[in-house]
């Protein structure tokens, strides 16, 4: 019994001695794990960045800090969920839309009024520039339990619809998606339509095919890569706004962290925004081409028509944009480059 008792007290140290061998004991390197919410598939440009964000801050921290991403909208199907996931500190990153971020920022219509941006390079130079850096920092300043991250191009988004509209009138009645954001609401409201939120991304196709709504209003990417264009026929390329994404932090959750570590996730953050619009500018142009060659009807405006849908939407600048009037006047100030 005696011998029997110091063997097994051999063989304990022995096996403590080979874990000490090995390196630092298991307790100090174990990670820590930070979940991420995306509603796009994998393969989509925001997903492919949420990927390459994870990598770096995975290797520049040494493996201390893994970020899983859950794509698809698994984790919440919709945006504001997760938002107030981040708000509570129940999740620590979500890349998401600036159009559902306003219901919590409510500068952030600011830079998505309709027929704000001339082009892309317009809205980059505001973005990238003074005003759209001091935007993203005010997310966190304002209170809202947000930290802006840094921007991602999502292009322009027109209507699509199961049936053709040459004109504003020919919108009247018509049911449309909208992402939760009351400007938007307003804005199908001011062209005779009724707008519907509460329906995630991913939830499109299935409310066109049951007739719960006539269609929705999105990119060519999110009309092609949801399926919608199978579901909704007609794209209108009125290019109402251009709405960047955000890639957002919980302050309850990031605040706990080393302070050297937020400011690797800060960094890397950053760094994927040329890697998003890379991926971006690809799948724009191979959506547009899977779209047309699918037979949807894409319907481009009359200058006239374009111009009418221009001013149905122009009260949104007062009735939301009045307490942002400087930001809108520099962001048109800077569009006279573009
Ligand atoms: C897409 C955005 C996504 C939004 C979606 C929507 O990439 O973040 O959730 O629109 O309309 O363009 O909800």
């Amino acid at each position: 019994m005696k011998k029997l008792i110091v063997l097994m007290l051999v063989l304990l140290s022995a096996a403590t001695l080979s874990v000490f061998a090995q390196g630092v004991p298991e307790v100090a390197v174990k990670p820590v794990v930070l979940k991420m919410s995306e509603v796009h598939a994998e393969g989509y440009p925001t997903s492919l960045a949420d990927h390459e964000f994870a990598r770096l801050v995975n290797e520049r921290t040494n493996g201390r800090i893994q970020i899983e991403v859950y794509t698809g909208g698994t984790l919440y199907a919709q945006e504001t969920g997760a938002i107030e996931a981040l708000q509570v500190g129940d999740l620590a990153f979500a890349r998401v839309s600036a159009s559902p971020v306003a219901s919590y920022v409510p500068a952030l219509n600011a830079i998505q009024m309709p027929y704000l941006y001339n082009n892309s390079a317009h809205m980059w130079a505001v973005l990238n520039g003074e005003l759209g850096q001091k935007m993203l920092a005010d997310i966190e300043t304002s209170g809202s339990g947000l930290i802006g991250l840094c921007y991602y191009d999502a292009g322009s988004r027109s209507f699509y619809l199961t049936k053709a509209v040459h004109k504003v009138a020919d919108m009247a009645g018509l049911k449309i998606r909208l992402q939760n954001n009351k400007m938007m609401v307003r804005m199908v409201e001011l062209l005779g339509a009724t707008g519907v939120t509460g329906i995630g991304p991913n939830e499109v196709y299935s409310a066109i095919t049951q007739g719960v709504i006539d269609g929705a209003e999105n990119n060519w990417p999110t009309y092609q890569n949801m399926g919608d264009y199978e579901a909704a026929k007609f794209y209108i390329l009125d290019q109402h706004t251009r709405v960047p994404e955000i890639l957002l932090g919980s302050t309850a959750v990031l605040k706990k962290l080393d302070p050297a570590d937020l400011e690797i996730i800060r960094k890397a953050a950053k760094e994927t925004q040329e890697f998003e619009i890379a991926a971006w500018a690809k799948k724009e142009a191979d959506a547009e081409q899977i779209v047309r060659a699918a037979g949807v009807t894409v319907i481009d405006l009359t200058p006239e028509a374009f111009a009418e849908f221009q001013s149905k939407m122009a009260p949104l600048y007062t009735e939301f944009g009045a307490p942002y009037m400087d930001f809108i006047n520099e962001i048109k100030e800077i569009g006279k480059k573009y």
